[in-house]
């Protein structure tokens, strides 16, 4: 041990950690502008390898600011079975990463001496990354906080975020989710989507068309990688590829669900299918201009919408007896949530902003459906619902009916990386489902009508001072703001609105809705006003807008 500390002396010198610098392990991971996050990525590796030996298993650290501009950047760090890292870990990174240099090695012992790791156990580390021009250099400075502990690290290099969770599930399950490689993760993919896309009768080459917006970003290339496995059952036109615009600038899903309108660089035909994903490619939204050019927007809700139906039919058809849930945030859109509720009579649970909420919340159930609004999602089928779908797809005797229902559902569970949100499964997925139910854009966007909603940004000097429960939908400081934000509520009809730090960017979020555009904007512009005032807003009130 004290010739590994030595190491990690004599390197971490070469990733010094700027004195006096504080960041938090926010809503996915460290992110900031790159320049200040060379130490946070070694000591990450430093982190990645002890959870490794904590866990007998490979970890996963991830390089990417995912939806947030070029010249950010982030890390996220993965578990075992490719879900997010624990809060108590978070907590170690937190630490870690703001140690001052001196104090590094004792920052470590005390994990080590905490987790009681066996510092003579082995450690394996997956290490991708995105395209950012800074990722580099500082997935480098993750593979040598690896090396300076004494770990093994496998560089995947340039992989969307959700490729390296499934990396990191195949690796840990000796192969049992799907081969713990890129060109794995396309055949286990697609091959599902092909034989899901049989099922679908009289498809025109029309219909398998979609345009995709890439974002700029990592998500393009891999879309491009893919295209040759997919047999021409879908037809991608491709833009924002990354060839000549910014990543995330004025496109990507970040920007078309914020902005409710298409990205520039797209094309849209009337009436035809588009989507764009994030950065990373962990999230999707959709959406489509009508005869008239109006943009119509399908988020994440509606996307959860789709899946749902589209399983609960198959269960029904199976004859299965599972219970299905959605999980959504305080950004789900009211009409969403009353449809799956008053409609569709599925369970529907709130969890706060944040991924691996969600994910906890789904794992409750047979099949839990999670999406944020913003597109991030995906659905968990427990050990026991695959092991029944399983038994009814192979069972000879099975009518007809049930088994293409079992079957159905099968492939429907390989086309899904159930390891995260993914925006490739999840367009693979949507696809398959819309060819299948012979369904248009316009058929799926008319399942419910969303309620006008805006969301805007406040700079606050310390976002830190707005803090809140119940899901995030209500503020419990700084004082006076909740009850300023009731009471602001109460002038408009089928309003609500809630205010909640980022954790991926230094802004307070603020979120409205009702019954009209105009409602909504402008309860939106004045709940703005408030935080502003009430919670040390910096740089000029909020404009109307
Ligand atoms: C990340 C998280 C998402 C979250 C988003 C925004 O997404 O994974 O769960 O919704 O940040 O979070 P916040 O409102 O706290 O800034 P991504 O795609 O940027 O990694």
């Amino acid at each position: 041990m004290m010739a590994q500390f030595q190491e990690i002396s004599k390197q971490s010198g070469v990733h010094p950690k700027p004195a006096g610098l504080v960041l938090q392990y926010g809503t996915a991971g460290f992110r900031t502008n790159a320049k200040q996050l060379d130490h946070i990525m070694f000591r990450m590796g430093l982190l990645a390898t002890l959870r490794s030996k904590k866990t007998k298993a490979t970890i996963g650290v991830m390089v990417t600011a995912s939806h947030n501009p070029e010249e950010d950047n982030g890390v996220k760090l993965v578990d075992p079975m490719g879900e997010m890292v624990t809060p108590t870990w978070e907590g170690y990174a937190t630490q870690l990463a703001n140690a001052e240099q001196e104090d590094l090695l004792a920052a470590l012992k005390v994990i080590i001496e905490k987790e009681a790791v066996n510092m003579s156990q082995e450690a394996n580390v997956f290490v991708g990354k995105d395209t950012r021009s800074s990722s580099a250099s500082l997935s480098q400075a993750v593979l040598d906080g690896v090396s300076a502990l004494g770990g093994h690290s496998k560089d995947y290099g340039l992989v969307t975020t959700p490729q390296l969770h499934y990396m990191v599930c195949c690796q840990n399950t000796q192969g049992k989710y799907g081969e713990a490689t890129v060109e794995g993760y396309y055949k286990k993919l697609c091959q599902a989507f092909i034989q899901l896309s049989k099922n679908a009768s009289n498809c025109t080459d029309d219909q398998k068309h979609l345009s995709v917006d890439g974002a700029n970003g990592i998500g393009a290339l891999k879309v491009r990688e893919m295209e040759g496995h997919l047999k021409k059952e879908l037809h991608i036109s491709l833009f924002n590829d990354g060839s000549k615009g910014k990543l995330n600038h004025l496109c990507g899903a970040d920007f078309v669900k914020v902005q409710q309108k298409p990205p520039t660089g797209i094309k849209m035909n009337p009436g035809e299918r588009c989507c764009s994903f994030d950065g990373d490619a962990d999230r999707i939204v959709y959406y489509y201009a009508d005869s008239e050019g109006r943009f119509h927007l399908l988020d994440g809700d509606k996307v959860a919408t789709l899946i749902s139906t589209f399983l609960k039919e198959l269960l029904t058809q199976a004859g299965l007896d599972l219970e299905i849930a959605v999980v959504q945030t305080a950004y789900a859109n009211g009409s969403s949530t009353n449809y799956l509720e008053d409609t569709m009579k599925v369970i529907v649970r709130c969890t706060k902003t944040g991924v691996k909420h969600l994910h906890h919340a789904a794992q409750e159930f047979d099949i839990g459906v999670y999406f944020e609004a913003n597109g991030h999602g995906t659905v968990l089928f427990s050990k026991a619902a695959e092991e029944k779908i399983q038994q009814l797809a192979e069972n000879s005797s099975t009518i007809d009916e049930k088994k293409r229902a079992a079957l159905l559902l099968q492939n429907t569970i390989n086309v899904i990386n159930q390891t995260v949100g993914d925006a490739i499964s999840d367009m693979l997925l949507i696809e398959a489902i819309l060819a299948i139910k012979g369904m248009t854009i316009q058929q799926w966007d008319a399942i419910y009508s969303d309620l006008p909603n805006r969301q805007l940004k406040v700079k606050v000097s310390d976002r830190r001072v707005i803090d809140t429960t119940d899901a995030e939908r209500r503020a419990v400081s700084p004082a006076g703001l909740q009850e300023a934000i009731d009471s602001l509520v109460k002038n408009y009809r089928q309003a609500r609105s809630f205010v909640r730090p980022s954790g991926t960017e230094d802004v307070v979020r603020v979120y409205a809705e009702a019954e009209t555009q105009e409602s909504a904007d402008s309860l939106a512009h004045e709940v703005s006003l408030v935080v502003y005032r009430l919670a040390g807003g910096v740089g000029g009130e909020p404009k109307p807008l």
